[in-house]
């Protein structure tokens, strides 16, 4: 094959195991503010509610299990080693679950991060604000997720993948996050084939050749196939 199949994750992936979208009518921002629990201004302002919220998130995340739309994109990496590349902005590991390996690009729930220092290490169940950093014993430990205003990981490893980028797809994400959204235009001026996989149409939809409606689930799978 030449060039990659680049495939861009979101929450809608995530969203037949379990764990809540973010702007679906019932989603997070439905219940959080924005600038309350995804911003570090936020968690500047109020540690505890910050660390509250992916307290919660990542206990729900450790009892959910991936679904058939995360063991089909598994099996396309496994039957395609080394040219199928997962960019994910989803922070549970349901990827890695499924067997799959992903470039997690907002960071993951199992990470705790010293806002201090910049050490990382695993995530306890439970984080607390005054939980000292086990490098530097600063009380500044922090999820390790990428939020408003901060610059997501991995950024120089997924823009040389999508220049070398045959087919791109994006799947269960809204195209209101960038650089995320920006992704399938990088994509396209490559010369990559590209095709969205969503519930409904998206902020991006325009920008994509091909499109595949519905639940992760059901189109996934023979996309796959
Ligand atoms: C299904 C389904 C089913 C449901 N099957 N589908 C003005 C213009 C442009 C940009 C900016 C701007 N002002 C500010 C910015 C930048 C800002 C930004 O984009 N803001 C916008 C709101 C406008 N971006 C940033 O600040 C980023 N950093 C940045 O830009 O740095 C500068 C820089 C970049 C690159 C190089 C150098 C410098 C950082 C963004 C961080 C986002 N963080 C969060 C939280 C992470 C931790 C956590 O999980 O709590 O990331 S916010 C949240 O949104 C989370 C997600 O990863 C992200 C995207 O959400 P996603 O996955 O798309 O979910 P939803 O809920 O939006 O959509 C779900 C979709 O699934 C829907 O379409 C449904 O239809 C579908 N669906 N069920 C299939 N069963």
């Amino acid at each position: 094959m030449t060039g990659k199949i680049v495939i861009l994750t979101g929450a809608g992936l995530s969203a037949e195991s379990g764990l809540g979208t973010f702007r679906d009518e019932d989603g997070l921002w439905a219940k959080h503010k924005i600038e309350d629990v995804a911003t570090p201004e936020g968690f500047a302002r109020n540690p505890s509610l910050v660390h509250d919220f992916y307290n919660a998130r990542r206990r729900q995340s450790a009892g959910a299990a991936p679904n058939a739309a995360h063991e089909a994109l598994a099996r396309l990496q496994q039957y395609w080693p080394g040219e199928v590349i997962l960019v994910t902005q989803n922070v549970d590991g349901l990827h890695e679950s499924a067997g799959g390996e992903a470039v997690h690009m907002h960071g993951t729930l199992a990470g705790a991060l010293c806002a201090a220092c910049g050490h990382r290490w695993t995530a306890p169940e439970t984080m607390l604000p005054e939980d000292p950093c086990p490098a530097c014993a600063a009380p500044a430990t922090r999820p390790d997720v990428v939020w408003f205003g901060e610059i997501p990981y991995h950024m120089d490893e997924i823009a040389e993948h999508l220049q070398d980028c045959a087919i791109f797809a994006a799947i269960g994400t809204s195209g209101q996050v960038y650089p995320a959204a920006g992704f399938v235009v990088e994509a396209a001026l490559a010369g990559a084939e590209t095709v969205e996989l969503n519930l409904e149409r998206t902020e991006v939809s325009r920008a994509f050749t091909r499109h595949c409606m519905g639940k992760a689930t059901e189109v996934v799978p023979p996309w796959v196939d």
